[in-house]
C-alpha cells in the first residue's frame, strides 16, 4: 500500500484564497428564471401544484412547532429526533427544506429557515457525522440556497462545514472513509496535518469504504472550489492526495469484474473488498454523479460521460432482466450470482437513464428512453400493486412474485422520493401525461396514509390499509419528494435542466456554462 497522504493543506479560514465567485454574473448565464416565467396553464395542475405546496407548508410548520432545531419530526409523540447521521449537527430538516420553501413561494416560511440558519445553525460540534449524508443534505441544501438565492451567509457555512470534511480523504489512496469526527480537528491546518479523525463504518466489510458514498461527492466539492476559488475540494494541492478528482483516478485504474462497480472498495489498498453490485442502495447515486457530474460541466467533463456510459452498458448487459410478467428490472449482483430484487432506492434510474438517453449516440436514444420508461413503469407498478398505492423498501421478482415485497422486513415506506423523481424527470423529457397522472396517484396516497395530525409519517407496511406509522418525518421527503412532486406539476422552466442538475437529495447545482475547470484551477 501507499504512504498516507500528507497535510491537508488550506483548511484554516484566514488561509482561504479570496473567492472570485461573480454572483451577478451567473445569474445572467442562466438560460431561464430559476422560478421560471409562469405562463397560463390548465386549470387542474394548477390545482395539483398548489395541493402539493399545501403539503409543504404543513410539513414545514409542523417541524417549526415541534422540532425546529432538531434534525427531524417526530409527527406522531410531536417532538424532535436528533439522530447520529449527522455527527452533532442540527437542523437537518432546515437545511433540507430551504430550496424547496424557495421554489414554492413560501416566502414567509423560507425566512424563517433563513434566520434559524443565521442564528443558530452551529458547526462547532463534536461527534462523528456521515461525510455522504452531510455532504448530501447540508452542503447541498446550502449551496443551493446560496444559488438560488445570493445569500451570503448559505454560502459561508456551506464553506466552513466542506473544510471540516477534508480530513476524511486523508487514507492512503485519497478515497474517503465514510465516518468523520466533525470535532476533533484544531491540529489540522496548512502547517499541522489532521489525521486519525475518520472511520469506516463498523458494518461495512474489512474497513472498506461504499461506491454510493465516496462517489457522490463530486458536484459539491466543485461548487465548493468554485465558490472559495480554492482547488482542494476538487483536485489534489501539493503532493496530498485530497480532492474528489483522485477518486476517479483510483476506480480507473482498479480492474472492473465485467465492467462493473462492486460496492465495497478499501481505502488502504484501493482494491474491491466484496464483488456485490448494485444500482440501489451502496452503489446507486455513484453512477447518479457520473452523468450529472458531465451535464453540469457543461458536457465538458469527457471522462465522467465515458465512465457512466461503459458502466451503463455492462449495467445492462448483466443486471436488467424481464420478468415472467414482461416488467423490466434490475437485478442485483453477487459475484457473478443474480439477485432477482430492486430496491426502492434503485428506481431513481429510470429518471437517470432518461436523462443520460438525450446525450447518447442517435442509435442509442430511442433505446435508452425505452428502458428508462420500462424501468419507470415497473416502480409504478411496485406502488400499483400495493393496497396503500405507495411502494415497498423492496420488491422482488422470484417464487412467483412480480413487482412485490416478499419478505416482512421490506414491506415499508418511508417517505423515500426515488420513484416520483423518475416520474418527473420521464414527464420533462416526454411529456407523456402518464407521468403526471402517476405523481397525483402518489399525492392522493400520502395524504391519505401518511399525513397524521402533525406532519407526515412513513408507514410499516404498504400492503395495510390501516397502516402503522412509523412516527418519522424524514428530512428528505421535503428536499426531494415533494420538491418533485411540486416540479411535476410546473412548466419545464421553473428549475430548468437547461441550467441545473440536481443533487441526489434534490439540491438543484447550476451546470457551468462557462469553464468551470479553469476556474476551479483543476486541470
Ligand atoms: C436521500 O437521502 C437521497 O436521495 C439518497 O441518495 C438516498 N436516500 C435518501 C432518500 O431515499
Amino acid at each position: 500500500g501507499a504512504e498516507p497522504a500528507s497535510a491537508a493543506p488550506a483548511a484554516a479560514r484566514d488561509t482561504r484564497p479570496p473567492s472570485h465567485f461573480d454572483y451577478e454574473r451567473f445569474r445572467q448565464s442562466l438560460r431561464h428564471p430559476v422560478r421560471g416565467r409562469r405562463p397560463p396553464e390548465d386549470p387542474e395542475t394548477r390545482t395539483r401544484r398548489m395541493k402539493v405546496k399545501e403539503m409543504m407548508k404543513f410539513a414545514w410548520d409542523n417541524y417549526k412547532q415541534y422540532a425546529l432545531g432538531k434534525n427531524e419530526l417526530r409527527p406522531l409523540s410531536k417532538n424532535g429526533h436528533i439522530g447520529n447521521m449527522f455527527g452533532g449537527l442540527r437542523g437537518a430538516t432546515v437545511v433540507d427544506a430551504l430550496d424547496t420553501l424557495y421554489i414554492m413561494e413560501l416566502e414567509e416560511e423560507f425566512q424563517e429557515a433563513k434566520k434559524w440558519v443565521e442564528k443558530s445553525f452551529d458547526l462547532n460540534v463534536n461527534g462523528e457525522a456521515s461525510l455522504f449524508e452531510v455532504n448530501i443534505r447540508y452542503i447541498g441544501g446550502l449551496l443551493a440556497a446560496y444559488y438560488l438565492t445570493g445569500e451570503e451567509v448559505f454560502k459561508n457555512k456551506a464553506l466552513e462545514l466542506g473544510e471540516k470534511l477534508l480530513p476524511a480523504f486523508n487514507t492512503p489512496t485519497g478515497i474517503p472513509r465514510g465516518v468523520i469526527n466533525l470535532g476533533r480537528q484544531e491540529t489540522c491546518s496548512f502547517f499541522s496535518p489532521c489525521s486519525g479523525m475518520s472511520w469506516s463504518w463498523g458494518w461495512a466489510s474489512a474497513g472498506s469504504s461504499i461506491l454510493a458514498e465516496f462517489g457522490t461527492l463530486h458536484l459539491e466539492f466543485l461548487h465548493l472550489s468554485e465558490l472559495s476559488g480554492n482547488p482542494v475540494f476538487a483536485e489534489k494541492a501539493s503532493s496530498s492526495h485530497l480532492g474528489v478528482m483522485n477518486i476517479r483516478k483510483v476506480l480507473n485504474k482498479v480492474e472492473k469484474p465485467q465492467g462493473l462497480y462492486p460496492n465495497f472498495l478499501s481505502p488502504v489498498t484501493g482494491n474491491w473488498v466484496q464483488h456485490h453490485v448494485s444500482i440501489g442502495g451502496l452503489g446507486d447515486s455513484f453512477y447518479e454523479y457520473l452523468i450529472k457530474s458531465w451535464l453540469m460541466s457543461d458536457k465538458k467533463d469527457s471522462e465522467a460521460k465515458k465512465m457512466y456510459d461503459d458502466a451503463l452498458e455492462a449495467i445492462e448487459k448483466h443486471l436488467v432482466k424481464k420478468s415472467a410478467g414482461g416488467l423490466t428490472y434490475i437485478a442485483e449482483w453477487r459475484g457473478g450470482i443474480l439477485d432477482h430484487k430492486m430496491g426502492h432506492l434503485a428506481c431513481f434510474s429510470g429518471g437517470m437513464i432518461a436523462l443520460g438517453a438525450e446525450h447518447a449516440g442517435e442509435e442509442k436514444k430511442q433505446h435508452y428512453m425505452d428502458l428508462a420508461a420500462e424501468i419507470t413503469h415497473t416502480c409504478h407498478e411496485s406502488y400499483a400493486r400495493s393496497d396503500t398505492k405507495l411502494g415497498p423498501e423492496a420488491f422482488r421478482f422470484d417464487a412467483g412474485s412480480e413487482a412485490m415485497a416478499t419478505r416482512l422486513s421490506e414491506r415499508y415506506y418511508i417517505l423515500r422520493p426515488e420513484v416520483v423523481e423518475s416520474y418527473l424527470y420521464l414527464w420533462r423529457l416526454t411529456h407523456e401525461p402518464k407521468y403526471r397522472q402517476w405523481g397525483w396517484e402518489a399525492v392522493k396516497a400520502l395524504e391519505k396514509h401518511c399525513r397524521v395530525e402533525a406532519g407526515f409519517s412513513g408507514i410499516r407496511d404498504v400492503y395495510s390499509t390501516t397502516p402503522i406509522h412509523d412516527n418519522m418525518q424524514q428530512s428528505f421527503f421535503l428536499a426531494e419528494t415533494l420538491k418533485y412532486l411540486y416540479l411535476l406539476f410546473c412548466e419545464d422552466d421553473v428549475l430548468s435542466l437547461d441550467d441545473w442538475v440536481f443533487n441526489t437529495e434534490a439540491h438543484p447545482l447550476p451546470i457551468n456554462h462557462t469553464n468551470f475547470k479553469a476556474k476551479a484551477g483543476v486541470q
